[in-house]
């Protein structure tokens, strides 16, 4: 696609840093630049990639910057693309764009180049998500994923899927076309034994997800427990400061708060809960409803317990509770010394802490760590992380149980060849080989001006 809009963006952060980067793209972005900028050669015969020094100058504004052009197709976008470098700051910057919107550039639209970049063949729609995540990650492990996508790795391996499936419908198309020479039954055979591998790596991508869900949005760690096991306490252990009101006053904490810890690349959305014991407080009713309530969406339970005096009845019914849930025992207290015995056949995680003291913290964070890492089934380097992407997996795998089983029940194989195809468009839907203008649009809209 090449339309005869030349459009402008400022790329870097709009504040007060070194250098400001504002970016064009367009048919004729060489000669608008021509225009406002002059260096020791003509902007027009400036060699592609190469930074040039030089004065742009245009209206009231000046100013000693950088300039480099990159011709098409061998830029960002795949038209012609000038960036200038000028100083940072956020008066400079807006001038400087406002005065290449007055020789002829448009403002861009949120996500416009990237835009460009899918439209133009330069990337996949899977990659330039990508790039929105690497911009976006609040942690190593969401910015490696980021990576991997924008690198290709996801539609390498949607490509290669969709490869075998239209091998799979010419297959099809040669028994369907050559009917006497009675490849009907031999073909059946293959195409059901193809049709069940491709299912399996589907499924194998697929069980990424439960990890890349726990990457992108962290793992829900509800730290749960009696008043006064010191849940607040461990919080601010674990976060390394006080964000939690600590007393020895029984319903102290009385809504759930909470808070993101990072470990090893991985982020954890802590939550400290209301203490549970029988309350006359509204106030405090209420927050205990709430625990109770993030127990059902919590990924990890810490149940906390005192361990300086003994269990009584609600802490042994509402452990059995928790027997269901991935549960890590915190005894706390231990510098007190401990007088219960925990079962530890019950539960996978069984600790002794002192928050006081710190014992045993670096410890409950490696198996807070160890719990995400586990969920990394494949190894691999592609891990789910959109729920778009994951939807279209889902949805080729429908389309493929519907031709999997019409294939077992002696359909037409041109029948199944309808199937086949909607497995393959449902993948397509990834890469965005199936011109579907809404996702398109809805994918660009989520990324910054300037990108
Ligand atoms: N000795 C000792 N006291 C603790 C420890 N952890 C918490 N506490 C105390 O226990 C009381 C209750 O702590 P808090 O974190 O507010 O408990 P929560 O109600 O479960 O949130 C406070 O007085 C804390 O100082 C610990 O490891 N050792
Ligand atoms: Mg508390």
């Amino acid at each position: 696609m090449n339309s005869d809009r030349n459009i402008v963006a400022i790329s870097t952060a709009l504040g007060n840093g070194g250098i400001s980067i504002i970016r064009m793209s367009g048919k004729s972005v060489l000669k608008i630049a021509d225009s406002v900028f002059s260096a020791k050669i003509p902007v027009t015969q400036f060699e592609p990639r190469k930074l040039y020094l030089g004065t742009f100058e245009h209206g009231d504004i000046k100013d000693k910057c950088l300039c480099v052009y990159f011709k098409s197709p061998f830029s960002y976008t795949g038209e012609d693309m000038v960036e200038f470098q000028c100083h940072g700051g956020m008066t400079l910057t807006n001038r400087i764009f406002e005065e290449l919107v007055a020789v002829g550039c448009e403002p861009a639209t949120k996500g416009e180049f990237s835009k460009l970049a899918f439209l133009n063949g330069k990337i996949s729609l899977d990659e330039a998500e990508g790039v929105i995540d690497i911009i976006n990650a609040e942690s190593e492990s969401e910015l490696k994923c980021g990576y991997n996508l924008m690198q290709g790795r996801l539609k390498e391996q949607i490509e290669k899927e969709q490869n075998v499936l239209t091998e799979l419908l010419a297959k099809i198309e040669v028994s369907l076309d050559y009917p006497e020479e009675d490849l009907e039954e031999e073909t059946r055979e293959g195409v059901l034994s193809v049709l069940k591998d491709v299912k399996t790596d589907l499924k194998n991508i697929l069980d990424t997800a439960s990890f890349g869900r726990c990457i992108k949005d962290g793992v829900r760690v509800l730290i749960f427990g009696r008043t006064n096991a010191g849940k607040s306490s461990l919080l601010n252990s674990l976060l390394n400061y006080d964000r939690a009101i600590v007393t020895d006053i029984q319903g102290t904490t009385r809504d759930t708060l909470e808070e993101v810890f990072q470990y090893k690349g991985f982020k954890f959305i802590l939550v400290d809960s209301a203490g549970i014991r029988q309350s006359s407080d509204v106030v405090e009713s209420i927050g205990i409803n709430k625990s109770l309530k993030e127990l059902e969406s919590a990924d990890v339970v810490l149940y906390i317990i005192d361990g300086s005096v003994a269990l009584d009845d609600e802490d042994k019914a509402m452990m059995k509770s928790l027997s269901d849930k991935k549960c890590i025992v915190c005894v706390n207290k231990a510098d007190l010394g401990t007088c219960i015995e925990i079962d530890k056949e019950m539960f996978d995680d069984v600790i002794s802490i002192s928050t006081k003291t710190g014992q045993g913290v670096e410890e409950l964070k490696e198996i807070l760590y160890n719990f995400v890492s586990s969920k990394n089934v494949n190894n691999g380097s592609v891990v789910l992380t959109n729920v778009r992407h994951i939807d279209a997996i889902k949805r080729a795998m429908t389309e493929l149980e519907n031709a999997i089983d019409a294939t077992n029940n002696y359909i037409n194989l041109d029948l199944v060849s309808i199937d086949i195809k909607n497995v393959w468009l449902a993948l397509g839907d990834i890469t965005g080989n199936s011109d579907n203008e809404k996702i398109i649009d809805d994918i660009f809209s989520k990324f910054c001006v300037g990108k």
